[in-house]
């Protein structure tokens, strides 16, 4: 009977321990959200990180940025368009989606609209039966990309642009676009809008009121009506903002939040874009948008001025590193090809992003919560676990609080790795990372947000023991991951592709 009994409150005292283990790592025992989060799509949005642009039109052929409007189809003539060449080479570079320009400011569409002749159907490209935006679509399903698409608001070829008349057709080329296509995953608004344009042969100037004229509240609503799950991007959002300038940077403080009803689509503060709000109550993602050219179109002028793959690094740690997303453009040529040097030049910065990126240093290491400052309820392990859904927090918002890492060994490194499981709010505004030297602790590096994924590049420092101590938050902090790397001998290098 005592043996009985003894054997039962071994199994309760068993299932008691078990499942507050469980509570530690299951999800669904979170600590309490913030009160602005994303939306479960947009976490999966920003975890592809690196995206790819695609600006190929008629100024591919006519080597101007800014089509007037004026172009004839004719001009629109790639030699040995291979969208497959494009899609396979975003993909070698690690992107995830690729967005296509269907229509830039000249109005030229690169699919055959039905309703303009300004198109690809009035184009020698294959006698007029192309449609660059079917086979964009079709190459990137078939090596697993996902799909944007670009699509002007301004028009400077169309007669009614500027009047009322232009919004049902641009609303039109959407659903063109948008039904036709199966899934696409984002589309893009310019904030070009306006100005002088052929506009059916008027060759004048014409401006709008950015306020108004477009009505977005209801192209946004035909937007998800017609795509639920579409993420719209544009200097407002709603779902990804545009970072504040097209050098690819965003702020070294950058808050995911933002104000999105102060934003106005072609006419916000930039630098209010570029570091976001930590006040605002919405989640908008940063977007930072950059050519590998100096212009958006190849222009053969510009062979010489491909950015290196060190100038490449550079705006990855200062866009993907300070917690928002690259959207990297690779302009065809007019064969219809990304060119040689942008291949090559692609290509090198992704094996250095490789190089510094593979092995993290961390790997082995313990961590722990400071007894004096924290008694984790998620386990301060669950920080170097390498697992992007389990996550330490702290276990209330006293502050500060730190994270200690012991390596086991002395390791040197010079990147850092910071990552918030923002699906419950983004909340750390000041954080410093120590490292232990000769018996003594001694900062490192320190910084303000940290969000999605923040990387800084500290001197190279050899050390045993790192400490993360987050000194503000607007919540109970918490980090689901932390790593360190050596950063590729290549990074380094001095390059003599560009300067500028
Ligand atoms: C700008 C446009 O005017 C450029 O031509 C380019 O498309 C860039 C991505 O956005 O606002």
């Amino acid at each position: 009977m005592a043996l009985r009994l003894f054997k039962i409150l071994i199994a309760l005292t068993a299932i008691i321990f078990l499942s507050s283990c469980n509570q530690q790592s299951n999800p669904s025992s979170d600590i309490p959200p913030n009160e602005v989060v994303p939306t479960p799509s947009q976490v999966t949005y920003q975890q592809m990180e690196l995206i790819g642009f695609i600006h190929f039109t008629i100024n591919t052929f006519t080597d101007k940025e800014w089509g007037y409007g004026d172009e004839s189809p004719q001009l629109f003539n790639p030699t040995q368009l291979n969208v497959e060449q494009w899609v396979t080479t975003a993909k070698a570079a690690g992107m995830k989606q690729l967005i296509l320009t269907a229509k830039h400011h000249d109005g030229f569409c690169l699919w055959p609209s039905q309703y303009t002749e300004h198109s690809v159907k009035n184009s020698p490209y294959k006698n007029g039966e192309g449609d660059v935006v079917r086979e964009f679509v079709d190459a990137c399903r078939k090596h697993g990309l996902k799909v944007g698409l670009y699509l002007s608001p301004w028009d400077r070829n169309h007669p009614d642009y500027g009047r009322p008349a232009y919004i049902t057709y641009y609303r039109n080329q959407l659903e063109e676009i948008l039904t036709q296509y199966g899934e696409i995953n984002e589309v893009w608004f310019d904030g070009a809008q306006g100005g002088d344009g052929y506009y059916g042969g008027a060759n004048e100037v014409r401006t709008i009121d950015r306020k108004t004229y477009y009505d977005w509240p209801t192209t946004i609503q035909l937007v998800k009506n017609w795509q639920p799950d579409i993420k719209i991007f544009s200097d407002a959002g709603p779902d990804v903002h545009w970072i504040g300038n097209e050098s690819g940077f965003a702020g070294e403080t950058f808050w995911s939040t933002i104000q999105g009803d102060s934003l106005v689509i072609g006419a916000s503060d930039q630098q209010y874009l570029n570091t976001g709000d930590p006040k605002g109550g919405d989640w908008i993602v940063g977007q930072c948008d950059v050519s590998i050219r100096p212009g958006w179109f190849y222009h053969e002028s510009q062979d010489s001025l491909v950015k290196s793959p060190q100038e490449l690094m550079d705006i990855y740690y200062k866009s993907v590193g300070r917690n928002a997303m690259l959207l990297l453009n690779l302009p065809p040529d007019q064969r219809g090809l990304i060119h040689e040097k942008d291949v090559e030049s692609l290509l090198a910065f992704k094996q250095m992003l490789d190089e510094t990126f593979d092995e993290n240093l961390l790997t082995g290491a313990s961590c722990s919560a400071d007894p004096t400052s924290s008694n984790s309820v998620f386990s301060a392990e669950k920080a170097i676990d390498k697992d992007l859904q389990t996550y330490w927090a702290a276990k209330d918002s006293s502050l500060p609080v730190s994270l200690t890492i012991d390596l086991g060994e002395e390791k040197t490194f010079d990147r850092l790795l910071l990552q918030e499981p923002i699906r419950l709010g983004q909340r750390v505004s000041q954080f410093k990372v120590w490292v232990e030297q000769g018996g003594s602790w001694k900062v490192l590096t320190e910084g303000t947000t940290i969000g999605y994924k923040r990387v800084l590049r500290p001197q190279a420092v050899t050390a045993s023991k790192i400490k993360v101590e987050i000194n503000a938050a607007n919540n109970r902090p918490a980090l689901s991951n932390i790593a360190m790397f050596k950063a590729s001998e290549k990074e380094k290098k001095q390059t003599n592709v560009r300067t500028r």
